[in-house]
């Protein structure tokens, strides 16, 4: 017997969704950082193993307070994700159950199994806190299983994938034993250049920026990746490339790092700054650069 199914990871921004995501698949396939709204865009994580395969789908944080057309397509994706998918891990942070964790909770398809991953508890010295935070959690909706885990070191994220495989639909593998991911290697470059853009902008990072890759060349040992950081505002472009162009080059430099670690080859990587106004100020013009 053989089980196959999606498996959606929900919950607020900043819980650790993508971090799960990453260490279940064992590649870091999903963009992290430590800001909120980090991950944009849906993503499969594939594990496969010799009872299941498991579709993982990562997908944007479910923002409570929100306000333009980016936000509101983020939410969109991220209910869902939950709709398309077998079985529902909502994510939450073991410190804190917030207001926005109740709101998600509610909104989540009551047809289907949901499992509650309390996740950093690592961060958690007070296990009688985690206890309280998961009675409230309780008292909003029922969950087929709660499991405390840690994202970061990989704790108990065996069981969260066991209880995963277990509630399963029967069928066959959908991919390759070998897949990741149903992503692009393009794809996969234009993300983890944006998560360079992300952790090295700290606070001064314009929201409205994106990654475009305009060339991208494979031969079997090389990749070549050309690509255009895009902001929103002419004023936006010497935040980008930093004194002497020094904070593009380190942008470029760590994303280089990490493609060669994904794609297990070299990388040429040539990184550009544009400015497009207002190529995030509408839903038609946010798909014209690839958000769903
Ligand atoms: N201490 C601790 N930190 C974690 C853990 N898992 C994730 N983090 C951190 O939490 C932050 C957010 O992680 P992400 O995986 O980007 O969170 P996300 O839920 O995907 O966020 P969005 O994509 O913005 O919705 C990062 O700084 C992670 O390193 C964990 O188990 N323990
Ligand atoms: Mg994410």
């Amino acid at each position: 017997m053989f089980r196959c199914g999606h498996v959606a990871i929900v919950g607020r921004p900043n819980v650790g969704k993508s971090t799960l995501l990453n260490r279940l698949v064992g590649q870091k396939l999903s963009i992290t950082s430590d800001r909120p709204q980090t991950t944009r865009h849906r993503i499969v994580g594939v594990v496969t193993r010799p009872d299941a395969q498991l579709l993982f789908l990562d997908s944007p944080g479910y923002q409570t307070r929100t306000g333009g057309a980016l936000a509101r397509l983020l939410n969109r994706t991220a209910l869902q994700v939950a709709e398309d998918a077998d079985v529902v891990v909502l994510m939450c942070d073991g410190r804190r159950w917030t207001q926005a964790d109740e709101q998600i909770a509610r909104l989540l398809p009551s047809n289907r199994p949901v499992l509650l991953a309390v996740n950093k508890i690592d961060a958690v010295a007070d296990k009688a806190r985690l206890m309280a935070l998961v009675e409230q959690a309780r008292r909003v909706r029922e969950f087929d299983e709660v499991v405390p885990i840690s994202a970061r070191t990989g704790r108990q994220v065996d069981l969260l994938l066991d209880l995963c495989a277990a509630r399963l639909p029967e069928g066959p593998a959908r991919y390759e034993s070998d897949a990741l991911t149903d992503r692009s290697e393009r794809f996969l470059a234009a993300e983890l250049i944006r998560e360079k853009l992300f952790r090295q902008l700290g606070d001064e990072l314009p929201y409205a920026s994106t990654v475009e890759i305009e060339r991208f060349e494979e031969t079997p040992k090389l990749r070549r990746v050309h690509a255009a950081i895009l902001v929103d505002r002419e004023s936006q472009k010497p935040i980008v490339l930093g004194a002497r162009g020094e904070r593009i080059k380190r942008i470029a430099t760590e994303a280089r790092i990490d493609l060669e670690k994904l794609f297990g080859a070299g990388v040429y990587l040539e990184l550009f700054v544009k400015v497009k106004s207002g190529w995030a100020s509408t839903e038609q013009s946010l798909r014209a650069y690839g958000y769903e």
